[in-house]
């Protein structure tokens, strides 16, 4: 049986391979709708852009819908600088001609859960965790209902790309964070202590490319695009693929490994805000509430998704 899953995503390049990747994964995932997010560009254009790329995957079938467009309690701040003005730059593809779904990304949120059995939906969030935390916090009979939350976001030994102590998906939305890691849901982490090792070198973008297809074009150009930013800022070999990790562990979860920790989110601090202040040492008694991911066999993640995408 597929897991069922909804998709919260603020598209950005990885973002859309993290969806492509699900789409392309039936026997694994099934994907109840999409829900778009503020985020890396204004939600205009992630909910715009979580509609290319379910056409660019064939998939007009999938409902997309707009959820929040700021952080609970903050103004959005957004990552043009890495994901360029659209928020998908580097190939050209054109705008979607599926409507958006009607309603509220957080209220097909809530519907969802409790349509299906408790305990058989599981959240995906690539990006602010607004549209979950302002669900839970208009619907707290939803939070028993989540099977899992399988997120991208934070980081430990990483310690933050957004600011030197916080990750960008954590820092947008501290408050929408908090929730969430507070709320008692089984949370598996993608920090970027992972995802900077899931390097974009030039020999697997080139495997990317070498599909010779639509999506296999576009993925690499969509790479190509943000490595420029990434290269620059870490001088690695390529720029990380953060958020596929998360539709890739439902795929292969031994791909992944971790330690099952408390994570806490920082609210107050100037200095540290939005930092995940991860207990990887275990020196507190706090109660563990997450799977924070330390590694990945990063050769099988890109095997996986080669894989996988020439199947679209
Ligand atoms: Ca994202």
């Amino acid at each position: 049986m597929p897991r069922k899953i909804i998709i919260d995503t603020d598209p950005g390049q990885d973002d859309a391979v993290a969806i492509l990747l699900a789409l392309a994964s039936p026997e694994e995932i099934e994907v109840l709708g999409i829900t778009a997010i503020a985020g890396n560009v204004p939600l205009e254009l992630t909910a715009k852009n979580a509609r290319i790329v379910c056409e660019l995957a064939g998939r007009t079938d999938i409902q997309v819908y707009a959820g929040c467009d700021r952080p609970m309690n903050r103004p959005l701040i957004t990552a043009e600088h890495v994901h360029g003005k659209s928020g998908l730059d580097g190939p050209v593809l054109p705008d979607p001609e599926m409507p958006l779904a009607q309603g509220h990304a957080v209220d097909f949120i809530i519907e969802t859960l409790r349509a299906h059995a408790p305990g058989t939906v599981t959240l995906c969030p690539l990006g602010p965790l607004t549209n979950i935390a302002t669900a839970f916090r208009k619907a707290p009979d939803i939070i028993d209902r989540v099977q899992e939350i399988i997120l991208m976001g934070g980081a430990y030994f990483e310690v933050g790309n957004i600011t030197p102590t916080a990750e960008f998906n954590i820092y947008v939305d501290p408050e929408a964070a908090d929730i969430v890691f507070r709320s008692g849901v089984h949370i598996v982490v993608m920090p970027l202590d992972v995802t900077h090792d899931a390097l974009v070198t030039p020999h697997r973008n080139d495997a990317f490319r070498a599909l010779d297809s639509k999506v296999g074009h576009a993925v690499a150009e969509m790479t190509d695009f943000f490595e420029r930013f990434d290269k620059e800022k870490y001088g690695s070999e390529g720029a990380p693929l953060h958020d596929p990790c998360v539709t890739a562990y439902l795929i292969q979860p031994d791909l992944f490994s971790g330690r099952h920790i408390n994570v806490e989110i920082e609210t107050q601090s100037e200095l540290t805000l939005g930092m995940t202040v991860a207990d990887w040492w275990r020196v507190t008694d706090r109660t563990p509430n997450a799977m924070f991911m330390g590694d990945v066999d990063a050769q099988g993640f890109f095997d996986l998704l080669t894989e996988r995408l020439a199947r679209l």
